[in-house]
């Protein structure tokens, strides 16, 4: 069969990227075409997402993937959680808030009266974000805003919408909203009840390799091309990274590596146990039926703060390649702290918040950037440590390897010390596993659409991006003491 050429738009809270994926039974192979910044914008005191912003330059991207060769289907995938809701015209009632708002302060606390925790996990089985979709939903209970919205879309659901003029919410993100129930695969209509949202504002789930539909005449006379599928792909963007994990035959975790790190294992059924809620460990959905079991850590966002907090401050020489080969130089473990500490999730002085939370735990205070830089570092491979080991003991598994994919898989620095702190080899890369993840899920669709028998599944596609990508290896060295480090936080 002749490789496809799909357009796979991956947006991240820190960029977005619309990249050139061409995928044929023996090739596979990305192209970037269009890469542009991405941040929550502060206003009265809310953090919104710009999204016609980004919605333009999605356009400008594919724009990009059309100009420069064939064009056989487009996907979405972003961050999940986050939504826009639309009126009963079809119309953005608002502009969608950012999961980092601080709306959510103590609705969980009001949520748990109607519904106890250990009941919604038993129904949705996620980890107590405080942002989860259900939590934004009732704070936003009683306002003008709800009163007046008759849909809400997810925000890659919401990005499709203006392409394609379709509603619906693609199964991977609607896992994350906790109002799905990950037993029956349906949206859990006893929690919309208990919590007073309507069920009606949930639009119908469709699957990851759906066709969509074309795209509307405006964008196809932008684009300069009419007729080209929306495919529906793992819109969550940790679903396309884990399509994206170049795994084969041993037993493996991951970790997910971006704004936020995804540390855990791909099982083929949830893990609903009063242990693994206790632990807070997940279980969203993922492509062809499986279940992410997985924490989320903090992540590089903590460096990604403090990084535009020292530019804010025009503090020089404050270069990411130049803090990192800093803290590679910087002596190991001097100082931890619990990188998943809710005081790192909203932005601000992240530099000063790691001083905190060091004094508070009694540990040295690290003053200079390279010296905060090691410490989040260090805090971060200790946190993959206690939750890879927490999901294979919860879901009773020994490891072979560790998965690092996305941006981190550059990190040589935080490759390493994850591969010591584990005591097991570390495979790192692609970087770019979520635009894979999306392009072979779309390629996969459109061979379906032509009658194809021979589809990939999930160890099929992941030998492709073998046979395609390098991944660099990572051998466990001892000589710390991460156990002694794993008790001074706790
Ligand atoms: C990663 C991610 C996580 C999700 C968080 C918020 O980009 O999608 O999986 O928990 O962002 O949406």
């Amino acid at each position: 069969a002749e490789p496809v050429r799909v357009a796979a738009v991956d947006l991240g809270a820190t960029s977005g990227r619309v990249m050139a994926c061409r995928v044929g039974a023996r090739t596979l192979h990305l192209e970037e075409l269009h890469r542009f910044g991405n941040g929550a914008v502060p206003v009265q005191g809310s953090l919104y997402w710009d999204v016609l912003g980004i919605h333009r330059e999605v356009l400008v991207g594919i724009r990009e993937v059309a100009r420069t060769g064939r064009l056989h289907g487009i996907g979405i995938d972003s961050w999940a959680v986050d939504y826009g809701l639309i009126d009963r015209d079809g119309r953005l009632v608002a502009n969608p808030r950012s999961h980092r708002d601080s709306r959510t302060d103590g609705v969980p606390a009001r949520v748990r009266k109607a519904v106890p925790d250990a009941e919604l996990y038993g129904v949705t089985g996620l980890q107590q974000l405080p942002f989860n979709t259900i939590y934004q939903l009732v704070s936003e209970l009683g306002t003008p805003a709800l009163e007046a919205a008759e849909r809400m879309l997810l925000l890659p659901d919401l990005l499709t919408y203006w392409l394609t003029g379709e509603v619906g919410a693609e199964r991977t993100n609607a896992s994350t909203t906790g109002l799905y129930d990950v037993r029956t695969g349906e949206w859990s209509q006893e929690l919309a009840e208990r919590t007073g949202l309507p069920l009606s504002l949930l639009p119908p789930v469709r699957e990851p390799g759906a066709v969509v539909g074309p795209v509307v005449a405006e964008v196809a006379e932008y684009v300069g091309l009419h007729d080209v599928p929306v495919i529906s792909v793992g819109s969550h963007d940790t679903a396309s990274a884990v399509v994206g994990v170049p795994a084969g035959e041993e037993s493996f975790a991951y970790i997910s590596s971006g704004t936020w790190s995804l540390v855990g294992l791909e099982l083929g059924s949830p893990v609903l146990t009063a242990e693994a809620r206790k632990a807070d460990f997940t279980n969203e959905t993922g492509v062809d039926g499986t279940i992410r079991f997985l924490k989320n850590v903090m992540g590089l966002w903590v460096l990604s703060e403090c990084l535009r907090t020292w530019a804010d401050r025009r503090l020089r020489d404050v270069t990411l390649p130049a803090l990192l080969a800093g803290a590679a130089d910087s002596p190991a473990l001097r100082s931890v702290v619990d990188i998943n500490d809710p005081q790192l999730l909203a932005p601000g002085d992240m530099p000063a918040r790691i001083q905190d939370l060091a004094r508070e735990a009694g540990e040295p205070v690290p003053r200079t950037p390279v010296a905060i830089t090691r410490t989040i570092l260090d805090s971060l491979a200790l946190a993959y440590r206690r939750n890879v080991r927490l999901a294979a003991s919860l879901a009773g598994r020994d490891l072979d390897v560790v998965h690092v994919v996305g941006g981190g898989a550059q990190n040589a620095l935080l490759c390493q010390l994850t591969a010591d702190a584990l005591e097991l080899p570390v495979l790192a890369g692609p970087a770019e596993a979520a635009a894979l993840g999306n392009g072979l899920v779309q390629a996969r669709a459109l061979r379906q659409l032509e009658g194809s028998a021979d589809l990939p599944d999930l160890a099929a596609m992941r030998a492709l991006i073998r046979r395609t990508h390098d991944v660099r290896r990572y051998e466990p060295t001892g000589g710390l003491d991460w156990d002694a480090a794993a008790s001074r936080v706790g």
